[in-house]
């Protein structure tokens, strides 16, 4: 079997660390893990299939060699680096914002699109979509191929895990000092987020809606591969350590009966059904927690419009969202084209 030698940069962080579980979990075909962060990094090391691998610095010349480049290490180092390591030959799947909306770059759910893979000859760089995106995109599409979408309208209830490891600790540290009745830091989120939920992630617009809504609006189009599907969304945040959940209502053109979407959603790659509501079996946070579906439920009619729907998407945003999506994009592009 053909191996591949693979760098993830960004290797310490929270998608980091998963890319390199997922890696080792799928046996994708490494020759050999360079494992890559920040100056801050050097001298640790991260377990990968029984050895201790040592973290490098990220610098221009670490891509010599290297056939596919995982990258999170924040949409600044992305914009410099990832061009870097797609000159020298590597192919980069990226998680950041960097380079989603780049005509040049697919951005590839591969459950969704996973022809547009292709265009990665033209730079050498496919993006991977925002978790709340995936998540969202991987249910709509069976539906949209259905009934065709007109409208979207989402609130997702985002975990701390989003932000990295700084947020997962913060909530700790909250969460343990409210208890002990002792005084909270508050660093990384702009109020307390421990019992609390913010409608804010990301910065602000001068639309009024934030970059990470904004995110979703514009991602749903290129991936779904059609501009006339109207998306509005929210996005707040919420005291959840790892999964994303969502309420999602569509609009279709014509009408798709909650039996109908169930049946569509059971057959759909990647998506799970859990929808008995009287046994109280609905998609949960904690149950997506480290698990490779999407999960859907609480399927109802939007009694309010002419053919709608109302449903609840929860998923790992550390794992679907972004270390198994890019994971699945390095599958399909070494089977595909390398
Ligand atoms: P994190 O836990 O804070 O980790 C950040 C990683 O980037 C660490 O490995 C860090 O290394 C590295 N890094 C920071 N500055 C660097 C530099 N100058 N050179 C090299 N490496 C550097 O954050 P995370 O949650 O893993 O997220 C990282 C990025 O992934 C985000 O900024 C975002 O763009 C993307 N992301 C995407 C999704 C998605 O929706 N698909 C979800 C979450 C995150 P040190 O440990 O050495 O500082
Ligand atoms: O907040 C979340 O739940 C997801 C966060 C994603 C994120 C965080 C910092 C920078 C992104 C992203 O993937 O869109 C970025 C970014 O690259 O813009």
């Amino acid at each position: 079997m053909k191996t591949y030698n693979v760098a993830v940069a960004g290797a310490t962080g929270a998608v980091g660390n998963e890319m390199i579980s997922v890696l080792e979990e799928r046996d994708f075909p490494v020759k050999n893990l360079v494992l890559l962060a920040s100056s801050r990094s050097v001298g640790k090391t991260l377990p990968f299939k029984g050895k201790s691998v040592k973290v490098q610095e990220l610098k221009e010349d670490s891509f010599k060699g290297i056939d596919i480049g995982l990258f999170s290490p924040g949409g600044a180092v992305s914009t410099k680096f990832a061009p870097i390591a797609a000159a020298s030959g590597c192919v980069v799947i990226d998680n950041t914002s960097a380079f989603r909306m780049d005509p040049d770059v697919p951005l590839v759910v591969p459950e969704v699109n996973e022809h547009a893979i292709a265009g990665y000859k033209k730079k050498g760089i496919i993006a991977n979509p925002n978790c709340s995106t995936i998540q969202m995109v991987v249910v709509l599409k069976p539906l949209h191929d259905f009934a065709k979408i007109k409208r979207v309208v989402v609130s997702t209830y985002q975990a701390v895990s989003g932000t990295g490891m700084k947020a997962i600790k913060e909530l700790e540290q909250q969460v343990l000092n409210l208890y002990n009745s002792r005084k909270i830091e508050i660093k990384v989120y702009p109020h307390q987020i421990a019992f609390n939920c913010l409608p804010h992630i990301d910065s602000f617009l001068d639309n009024g809606y934030t970059k990470e809504e904004m995110k979703m609006v514009n991602e749903t189009k290129k991936i779904m591969e059609d501009p006339s599907i109207a998306v509005t969304a929210t996005t707040v945040r919420v005291p959840v350590f790892y999964s994303h959940s969502e309420s999602v209502n569509i609009e279709f053109e014509k009408d798709v009966t909650p039996q109908k979407a169930r049946a569509l959603l059971k057959k759909a790659p990647g998506v799970k059904v859990v929808d008995d509501p009287l046994k109280n079996k609905y998609p949960l946070a904690i149950n997506a927690a480290g698990k490779d579906d999407t999960f859907v439920g609480r399927i109802r009619r939007d009694e309010t419009i002419a053919h709608g729907l109302n449903m609840w998407i929860v998923a790992d945003n550390i794992r679907k969202g972004a270390a198994l999506n890019a994971v699945q994009i390095a599958e399909s592009l070494i089977e595909k084209y390398m």
